[in-house]
C-alpha cells in the first residue's frame, strides 16, 4: 500500500508537504488536511473516494470538473472577487486527471480554502445566508451544458430505497429484525406516500435538476465572519429533485438534537430554522422553481428524513456495511432520532406548508 507521501507526489502542484492530518467528518470518504511547509503556499484536502459507494469515479470526476468549471465561470462573468474562496479546485495529476488510482484506491485532491470554516449547527441568520446559497448553487447549474451522470444511482429514489429496505428485512443478515419491527412497520405504513415525487416525475409533472443531494450545514464553508464562501462535497451532485436538497438541509440543520443522538427529547423540528432557510431559499430559486415543486418543499423535510431513517435501519438490519461507526449500536440510535425527526416534522407539516404559501 502507497503511503499518503507518496500519493501526494502524483499531484506536482502541491508543495514540500508537512502535516498530514486526518478529518472525520464524513460518513463516506476518508479525508485529510495536508499542511505545506512554505508558509506562503496553501494548504491541500487530500481525499480517498470511497470507491464501494462510488463506483465511478472517472464520472464522479466528470461531474465535478463540469459544476465547478461552471460555476468558477459565472463567478468570472459576474466580476466577483476572492473566487478561489468561492468554488472548489482540484488539483491535476501529471497527466492531467483530477484523480489517481494507486492500483487499489482513488485519491483526489483539492485545494482547502484559508480561512475557512465549517459550522455543525445554524442559527436563523446564517441558515437563511445558506438557503440563498444552496438556492443559488442550482440556479447556476440550471443551464449547465454537459450531460451528468448518477454517481450513486438511485441515490434518493425512494422506491429503490423501499426495495433494498425489504430486501434487507427479508434476509436479515445480523438477526436483528425482531428487535426494530416496530419501527419496519411504522416506516412500511408511510411507503407509499413517500413515493409521491417518484410518481410525480414519471407523470411528468416533477422534473430532475442538477442537484446537491447532501445540503447538510457541514457542507458549507463559512469565513471567518460567518459569511458563506462556498458549498462543498460536490460527490452527489447529479440529476434530481429539488426536493433533496430544500429536505435534506431541514433534516440536519433544522434538527435541535443531533442526527444520533442518544437522547431522544432533544431531536424536534427547529421551526425558525425551517422558516430562515426556507426564505432565503425560495428568493433565489424561485426563478427557475415550478409551483409544483415550491408546494411540495415541506413534503421534501419529510421525504428525506423518511429515506435517511430507512438507510440507516436498512444499515443496522444489515450488518453495518455502509456508514461509519462508531459503536455497535450507532444505526440504531441514528434510526431512533431520524425517526423521532419524522415524526416532529409530519406534526408541524400544515404549518410548514402555511408559511410556504405565505411566502409565495
Ligand atoms: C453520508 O459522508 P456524508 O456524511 O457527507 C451520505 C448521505 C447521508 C449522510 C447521513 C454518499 O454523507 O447521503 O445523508 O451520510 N452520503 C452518501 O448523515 O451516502
Ligand atoms: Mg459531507
Amino acid at each position: 500500500m502507497k503511503s499518503l507521501n507518496e500519493i501526494i507526489a502524483q499531484f506536482p502542484e502541491v508543495g514540500k508537504v508537512g502535516e498530514i492530518i486526518p478529518l472525520t467528518a464524513g460518513l463516506i470518504n476518508q479525508t485529510y488536511k495536508v499542511q505545506t511547509e512554505d508558509p506562503q503556499a496553501c494548504d491541500y484536502i487530500l481525499q480517498c473516494v470511497n470507491h464501494q459507494v462510488f463506483k465511478d469515479v472517472e464520472l464522479l470526476q466528470h461531474n465535478i470538473e463540469c459544476v465547478t468549471r461552471h460555476i468558477r465561470e459565472k463567478l468570472e462573468k459576474a466580476h466577483e472577487t476572492d473566487i478561489d474562496r468561492k468554488v472548489l479546485r482540484f488539483v491535476p495529476t501529471a497527466e492531467g486527471k483530477t484523480y489517481y488510482f494507486d492500483g487499489e484506491r482513488y485519491w483526489r485532491v483539492c485545494v482547502f480554502i484559508p480561512e475557512s470554516q465549517t459550522l455543525e449547527a445554524v442559527t436563523p441568520e446564517s441558515s437563511y445566508l445558506v438557503g440563498v446559497k444552496f438556492g443559488e448553487f442550482e440556479a447556476m447549474l440550471a443551464d449547465l451544458p454537459e450531460k451528468l451522470g448518477e454517481t450513486i444511482p438511485d441515490f434518493h429514489n425512494m422506491e429503490f430505497r423501499l426495495e433494498s429496505f425489504k430486501e434487507a428485512i427479508a434476509s436479515n443478515k445480523s438477526g436483528r429484525l425482531e428487535k426494530v419491527q416496530w419501527m419496519v412497520d411504522e416506516l412500511l405504513k408511510r411507503s407509499d406516500e413517500m413515493c409521491k415525487a417518484e410518481r410525480l416525475y414519471r407523470e411528468g409533472k416533477l422534473p430532475k435538476r442538477i442537484t446537491h443531494c447532501d445540503t447538510k450545514v457541514n457542507n458549507m464553508l463559512f469565513d471567518e465572519n460567518g459569511k458563506v464562501l462556498c458549498v462543498i462535497d460536490l460527490d452527489t451532485t447529479m440529476p434530481g429533485f429539488v426536493l433533496s436538497d430544500f429536505g435534506d438541509f431541514i433534516r440536519t440543520a433544522g434538527n435541535t438534537g443531533k442526527e444520533d443522538d442518544k437522547n431522544l427529547d432533544n431531536v424536534n423540528l427547529n421551526m425558525d430554522i425551517f422558516r430562515s432557510f426556507a426564505k432565503g431559499y425560495i428568493e433565489s430559486a424561485r426563478s427557475f422553481l415550478l409551483p409544483i415543486e415550491i408546494e411540495n418543499l415541506p413534503y421534501g423535510a419529510k421525504l428525506l428524513t423518511y429515506m435517511q431513517t430507512v438507510r440507516f435501519l436498512t444499515d443496522y438490519i444489515d450488518g453495518d456495511c455502509y456508514y461509519k461507526i462508531q459503536y455497535p449500536e450507532h444505526n440504531w440510535q441514528r434510526s431512533q432520532a431520524q425517526f423521532k425527526l419524522l415524526q416532529s416534522i409530519e406534526e408541524h407539516e400544515k404549518e410548514m406548508q402555511n408559511y410556504i404559501q405565505s411566502l409565495i
